[in-house]
């Protein structure tokens, strides 16, 4: 078995190194490849057009933790998400951060803050904020966990509705009562069918008035026209972002300049370059053991 590497080179010297003392082989580039039969892994953010070169491929590791990026995949390849405890923490305390940052008035102190302005807004403790988590996989649960340790009221929304310790979690049927109790909505979706411009007016209008939204699963599932929409008209108090429609935001983007709005580069979580490769030597082991893939994808599904 042999993994071919399509990423960037920083990344490809810790996997080569990892790779080496497992003894498993890899190949960086295709440009390198000399027999694309011994091919049966594939890691990248997205894969070249011409997988069929690949005849023995097996499986496809994406190089995130989202995978809507990926094309369809040629029949029996199966698709991995990366698996990084790293990239989970990380996000959870951006959302944390998030979270804190509108349930305080930040966004209200910093333009405060342009104008030398000594102004104390109205107090909230955490045990009166409801927080509402869109996604309950990996991220969700971890970011419940620790916003309901700091005294938050946890609630939750999944496909499955499948119970979370901590937390009121609904299934997709009970979407209503799910939001009417997020006064700081967190959506942690993946980018599917379903989740594509869930974050809509008709959304925004179903959450207590003045609500705060907090946007870290991908762009593609916020509207922004009704994010500005629903600010202006006090449905929504304040948002943060760290995935946008389109990436990069234009500099001239209203989002930018918006004191109600805090935008963070898609930075929420940085890849580590040596769990990732730890990662991918289990998928690598799985596959040769015909055991189950850790962060297999359901890709009709789509997560
Ligand atoms: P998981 O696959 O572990 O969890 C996904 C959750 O979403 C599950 O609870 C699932 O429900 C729920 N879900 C999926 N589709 C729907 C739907 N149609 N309706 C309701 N619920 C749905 O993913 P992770 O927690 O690991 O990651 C979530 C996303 O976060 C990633 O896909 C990626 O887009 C984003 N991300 C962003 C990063 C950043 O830097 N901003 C970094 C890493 C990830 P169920 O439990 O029933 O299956
Ligand atoms: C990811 C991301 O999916 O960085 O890993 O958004």
């Amino acid at each position: 078995m042999a993994l071919l590497f399509i990423s960037d080179a920083a990344r490809a010297a810790v996997w080569a190194d990892a790779f080496a003392e497992a003894g498993e082989d890899m190949i960086v580039g295709e440009a390198a490849v000399t027999d694309p039969a011994a091919i049966t892994h594939l890691m990248c953010w997205k894969p070249p057009q011409d997988l069929l070169r690949y005849p023995n491929l097996r499986v496809v590791i994406s190089a995130g933790a989202g995978v809507d990026q990926m094309p369809k995949l040629p029949e029996g390849v199966d698709l991995v998400r990366a698996i990084d405890p790293g990239i989970e923490e990380m996000v959870r305390d951006w959302v944390v951060m998030a979270t804190l940052m509108l349930h305080r008035a930040m966004p209200v102190y910093l333009a405060q803050a342009q104008q030398g302005l000594w102004k104390a807004q109205a107090g909230k403790h955490a045990k009166d904020t409801r927080v509402g988590i869109m996604g309950m996989g990996r991220i969700g649960t971890l970011a419940a966990q620790t916003l309901g340790s700091m005294g938050f009221r946890i609630s939750g929304w999944s496909r499955s509705g499948r119970a979370v310790a901590g937390a009121q979690v609904f299934g997709v049927q009970q979407m209503d009562a799910f939001l009417e109790q997020s006064d700081i909505l967190v959506c942690l979706l993946p980018l599917t069918r379903e989740t594509r411009g869930i974050l809509n007016a008709d959304l925004f209008a179903r959450l207590p008035e003045a609500a705060a939204l907090v946007h870290a699963g991908r762009g593609a599932q916020l509207d922004m026209q009704a994010l500005r929409e629903a600010l202006d008209s006090g449905a929504l108090s304040s948002a943060m972002l760290d995935v946008t429609d389109p990436e990069p935001l234009p500099a001239d983007h209203w989002a930018w300049r918006d004191p109600r709005v805090i935008v963070t580069p898609h930075v929420a979580a940085v890849t580590d370059h040596h769990a990732g490769a730890m990662h991918a030597l289990s998928v690598i082991r799985a596959t040769r053991d015909n055991s189950p893939l850790p962060g297999r994808i359901d890709q009709n599904r789509g997560y």
